[in-house]
């Protein structure tokens, strides 16, 4: 390569300057320049300065549906591709989620989806700014790994119909590149990256079905809901061009999903939904999204078919032993597996990281939980040692926090509302302040929660 970035390879028809200025002044780029640059950013060629202007170009000019499909199959063959057996085709669905707080759907959903006969190869992401990351979580049960090659992953389909696996070498690696760059340059919000990012990795898992969670509001990467729907027009338009049937729900993120936030808790949480229990709030999602991709892959006749499938597997124990077998695949001990699927909470105490110190706030007034900000919960939450604050480093495992009081409950003053698991001597002032700040109780009798399901998206000829 020279001193400007070019490379006199046969992928690029144009210097990596040349590209960045082009669509920095808002013109389109071609296919083949699209494809050079993911080429450069796959075998290193291009600085991560220049990957980084580029990224904030798109991100302020955006890419129309035919560059970001080009963006998506660029990265998507970067790596390997999956390959199934024939008969697995029409039975391969998957989820994916732009990322929330307190949501570990797809732990109970990869397993309850492979409990009504579907395979999924699930590539997941790690914490992006204040959101979890589903790879995270699971790394909170001692050996879960997350690292598998292309060939492990289909044993692991083959032992129990699901696995989650994290990105790699082998797997969309010019993603994982950009993925990492947009946390530390503030494009992350950016429709033609986020929908390349997702479809990507789902194009390489082979998927006859996808449905996405398009998260919108405060603790989103969208606050509003017509930009959610823009993107989420955006994945499904974008899909059926790579031959992808996808779905996207649009769902709201203000408050946590769930009653648990923090990697151990959120296991422990997915595990009492695995058992037939769990937050309704958190049930209803998952029987939703599973029903939807059910329904819109062949598999059930209707949607409420679907959700009732789904639900099904979650109280007769099915999706239970998948998530056991799941386990044991990927690397924990089949004693702590059994122990943890086959116990109450009080017998798996201990086998998940527990924080030292527990401490709980109550309330100051009176009145209706019209809201608990989940915003300010992650950001404390992150500060406590639950997220990264560099690519790579370590998290604990043991923070987190548990609500004692849900969306539409009347309290009285004093009741505890919150308890926060941590490591230290106790909570700073302004932790304790911002905690406190993130209820909101508003005067009035109790009410029912809205669903946070607001809205699906559906592909062009949905099935029914
Ligand atoms: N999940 C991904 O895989 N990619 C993204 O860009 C986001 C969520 I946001």
């Amino acid at each position: 390569m020279d001193q400007t970035g070019s490379d006199s390879s046969p992928h690029t028809p144009t210097s990596v300057p040349e590209l960045i200025r082009k669509k920095r002044d808002g013109d389109r780029l071609e296919d083949a320049e699209i494809r050079s640059f993911v080429h450069g950013v796959t075998e290193g060629t291009v600085q991560e300065a220049q990957i980084g202007a580029m990224l904030m170009a798109i991100r302020l000019k955006g890419m129309d549906l035919a560059e970001t499909e080009i963006l998506t199959r660029a990265l998507a063959e970067s790596g390997q591709q999956l390959q199934w057996p024939e008969a697995w085709r029409p039975l391969l669905v998957d989820k994916h989620s732009t990322g929330g707080v307190g949501d570990k759907v797809s732990l109970i959903l990869a397993p309850a989806l492979a409990a009504c006969g579907c395979k999924v190869p699930m590539i997941s992401g790690r914490g992006l700014g204040h959101t979890g990351g589903t790879l995270d979580k699971l790394e909170a049960i001692p050996g879960f790994s997350v690292v598998q090659s292309p060939e492990q992953m289909r044993e692991l389909l083959e032992r129990a119909g699901c696995c989650i696996v994290g990105q790699s070498k082998e797997l969309v690696p010019a993603d994982g590149v950009l993925y990492a760059i947009r946390d530390v340059t503030a494009t992350v919000d950016s429709l033609p990256l986020i929908t390349a990012s997702i479809l990507s990795k789902k194009a390489v898992e082979q998927l006859s079905t996808l449905v996405v969670d398009v998260k919108f509001g405060e603790a989103a990467i969208f606050p509003s809901q017509e930009k959610a729907r823009e993107l989420a027009q955006a994945l499904v338009s974008v899909g059926a061009r790579l031959g992808l049937r996808v779905a996207a729900a649009l769902t709201s993120m203000d408050s946590p999903l769930g009653c648990c936030v923090g990697h151990g808790l959120e296991v422990e949480e997915a595990l009492r939904c695995l058992e037939g229990g769990g937050p309704p709030d958190l049930r209803d999602l998952i029987t939703q999204l599973g029903g939807s991709l059910l329904w819109l892959n062949g598999q059930a006749p209707t949607l409420a078919r679907g959700v009732a499938q789904v639900g099904e597997t979650l109280v007769n124990g099915s999706a239970l032993s998948r998530f056991q077998a799941m386990l044991e695949a990927q690397g924990v001990a089949p004693s702590l597996a059994q122990a943890l699927c086959s116990g109450s909470p009080a017998q798996r105490q201990g086998l998940l990281p527990t924080a030292p110190t527990k401490e709980e706030l109550r309330t100051v007034s009176e009145g209706t939980v019209e809201q608990i900000r989940a915003l300010p919960l992650a950001h404390v939450l992150h500060e406590l040692g639950a997220g990264r604050k560099r690519a790579g480093e370590a998290l604990h495992h043991d923070v987190g926090l548990e609500l004692l009081v849900s969306v539409g409950q009347r309290v009285s003053a004093g009741t505890p509302w919150i308890r926060v698991h941590h490591r230290g001597a106790g909570l700073s002032r302004g932790q304790a302040r911002a905690l406190q700040g993130a209820l909101r109780l508003a005067g009035g009798a109790a009410f029912e929660p809205e669903r946070a399901l607001r809205e699906l998206v559906l592909p062009p000829a949905p099935r029914g």
